[in-house]
């Protein structure tokens, strides 16, 4: 927790509270953010735990015998709160509102930054990924055909989905974009990259992009940040952040393999047909 100290992370409540270090390109904008709330519900706290005592020793039953039925004469309080206001309202159109702005902005530049497309697929209990093979693009996705837990729920016809492949591990290479198309097949999850400072609800029958950009190669875990049911707490799944080289030897292999696998039972399923 205090192995890397610095002047800086004594001002930074993210890292004496024990957030795992920071490995995604706009993570540290999320960690600001946390911080001026920190610090802003910290004030708050001592604030109203000084008030807290002023009362309890003002108002003892001593030095007021009597009932006092007029209340607060001056217009302190409003004041206070009048501030709260205001520095919350700062804290969500100064600070909030941008990052995410700025956040949904960056979408379609990462679209044109050849990202690495994948879907999470939660379900009780655990993640599956989906990736969109050597084209880049996912095969049609029929949530009709779910026959098991996590089910990518490929469409067997769709050409673009014979070099599709699924990982129980999350492999992504470093310093590129990764768009993760977040879904479930039974009830809400949350995918949740603690050290990526990213998170999406995994809502049963949608598809829900979230992305970053890692910056260091790693092995983390990813977890569920949803209460989803008795085994919500085995829902943790590995993210491998790798070279470029060895992310793309693993993948282009793998979709390799699917797409004669597939394409071999398509054309099977064709002459059945005739
Ligand atoms: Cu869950």
């Amino acid at each position: 927790m205090f192995s890397n100290f610095t002047i800086a992370s004594l001002f930074s409540p993210s890292e004496w509270l024990g957030l795992p270090e920071n490995n995604s390109a706009h993570g540290d904008q999320v960690g600001h953010m946390m911080d001026v709330i920190t610090w802003f519900m910290l004030a708050l706290f001592i604030g109203w735990t000084i008030f807290f005592f002023i009362c309890l020793f003002k108002f003892t039953k001593k030095k007021n015998p009597k009932a006092e039925y007029h209340g607060v004469k001056n217009h302190v309080s409003t004041h206070l709160e009048i501030g709260v206001i205001i520095i919350e309202a700062v804290l969500l159109l100064g600070f909030a509102l941008p990052l995410w702005a700025e956040r949904t902005d960056t979408f379609d530049r990462v679209l044109e930054e050849n990202p690495v497309r994948v879907r999470a697929i939660g379900y009780q209990f655990g993640w599956k990924f989906h990736y969109a093979g050597n084209d880049g693009k996912f095969g049609y996705i029929d949530r009709d055909l779910v026959n098991t837990p996590g089910d990518a729920c490929i469409y067997p016809d769709d050409p673009n989905g014979f070099d599709d492949f699924v990982a129980s591990t999350l492999k992504l290479p470093v310093g590129r974009p990764a768009i993760v198309n977040v879904t479930s097949t039974d009830v809400i999850h949350n995918f949740s990259i603690i050290p990526m400072r990213i998170q999406q609800d995994a809502i049963p029958g949608k598809d829900v992009p979230m992305w970053f950009t890692p910056l260091n190669e790693l092995e983390t875990s990813v977890v569920c940040g949803q209460l989803c049911g008795e085994g919500h707490a085995d829902m943790i799944g590995t993210l491998v952040v790798e070279s470029e080289k060895s992310f793309t030897d693993w993948a282009s292999k793998l979709s390799s393999e699917a797409y004669e696998a597939n394409k071999a039972a398509y054309e099977k399923r064709q002459a059945a047909a005739q």
